[in-house]
């Protein structure tokens, strides 16, 4: 079993990369209330992702979605970041908002709009270069609402050969991340629609492209963690967006629904990763994918940082030793009860020494919801709005 005081230095350097999109305005397809306080451009959403960082010490990067971060100058986006103690992260084109991309972006039958959403990519990896950032990561909704709507093998051959042209102007050091999701916004066919299909064309197109897991992206009562453990072993899995669901891709607080099953989630990814090591982002991108429709923004990421860092702490508590012996004498029953030990441990007095170790608030939502800055810079954004 690992020391308390080992544990303690690995949550101390666990971090995790924010998304700009989780700052912002955002919705249903209903309607996107307007939250107090809400960041209104990509500065605003740095602002509040350095503000996270002060008070948590646990945000490695922030996530950023092109063209809705779009800027004149990257270089002066990296730097106002940096100067605020973050790093831009992954750089994420979007494929779902352009009227061009009715009838799909990268697999569009129309050669013209296809090249388009290349161009787009290949504008992202330059954008890549400005501001530092190592990952490419694609969500790709290409498919069809209706049968017959498209033909599936032209439409695969198709997005293939453009993902082709895009690795190859990838840089060395960069990474394409390759997300699937079974459903939505294409009802009938998705092209890149569960772990395998993403694997397959990871594989294809080399060393330089991974698979990325987001929580909310499998048919209800999918065993995410194995998929996790498959990918891992054949060192495919290149990220993870954490976030919560009920009943599809939900974009809730991670840990809020289902914290058992992303408690496993991490015991999969301890036997592959030191979640912890400074380089932890060159190995695997762990991002926040989460859109806060009811909640203050920069409280619930507080709050989803909080709920990923007791998840982490519990899977570090795991007797790893007994679990493989339990393991190979067939105890069944004291397998699962050494995962269960570990996440029935109440870990939230060891973070609060972590954090008084660090000279950190012990208790971050109360501390947001008392702290003067925060309230002055809701109260700035309000009277503007
Ligand atoms: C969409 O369902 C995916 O999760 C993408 O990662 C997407 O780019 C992100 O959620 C922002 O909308
Ligand atoms: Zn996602
Ligand atoms: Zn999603
Ligand atoms: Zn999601």
């Amino acid at each position: 079993m690992m020391e308390l005081t080992e544990i303690k230095e690995k949550i101390k350097n666990f971090k995790v990369e924010v998304p700009s999109w989780g700052f912002g305005k955002s919705g249903t397809r209903f309607h996107a209330f307007h939250i107090p306080g809400e960041a209104r451009n990509v500065y605003e959403k740095i602002d509040d992702a350095a503000f996270v960082n002060k008070i948590t010490d646990a945000v490695s990067a922030v996530a950023i979605h092109i063209p809705w971060d779009k800027v004149e100058d990257y270089k002066v986006l990296k730097e106002y970041a940096e100067e605020k103690g973050v790093k831009i992260g992954a750089v994420n084109p979007n494929y779902f908002e352009d009227e061009d991309y009715l009838f799909g972006s990268l697999s569009n039958s129309n050669l013209k709009i296809r090249q388009k959403a290349i161009d787009q990519t290949f504008e992202c990896i330059e954008i890549m270069k400005e501001t530092n950032s190592k990952i490419l990561s694609m969500w790709i909704p290409d498919g069809s609402n209706y049968p017959g709507q498209i033909d599936f093998n032209k439409s695969f051959e198709l997005l293939e050969n453009s993902l082709k042209q895009i690795t190859k102007h990838l840089e060395k050091d960069m990474t394409m991340l390759l997300e699937y999701k079974f459903f939505e916004p294409a009802f009938y066919s998705t092209l890149l629609f569960d772990w395998g299909t993403s694997y397959m064309l990871s594989k294809e197109l080399g060393e330089n492209m991974k698979v990325l897991v987001d929580l909310g992206h499998h048919p209800q009562g999918t065993n995410i963690e194995f998929i996790v453990s498959l990918l891992s072993q054949k060192n495919k899995l290149g990220g993870f967006h954490f976030n919560s669901r009920k009943y599809a891709d939900d974009d809730l607080t991670v840990g809020s629904l289902n914290p058992y099953e992303l408690f496993l989630i991490f015991v999969e990814l301890n036997k592959f990763f030191d979640l912890s090591a400074e380089s932890q982002n060159q190995k695997i991108s762990l991002v926040l994918d989460q859109s806060h429709n009811v909640k203050p923004k920069i409280l619930a990421v507080v709050q989803s940082l909080n709920n990923l860092q007791i998840t982490y702490a519990k899977s570090l508590l795991v007797d790893y030793e007994k679990l493989k012996q339990a393991q190979e004498n067939h105890d069944v029953v004291a397998s699962e009860e050494t995962l269960k030990e570990a996440y029935e441990t109440d870990v939230r007095e060891i973070l609060r020494e972590v954090r008084k170790e660090k000279g950190l608030p012990e208790d971050t939502i109360k501390y947001v919801k008392e702290c003067e800055e925060y309230w002055k810079m809701v109260k700035e954004r309000e009277s503007a709005y």
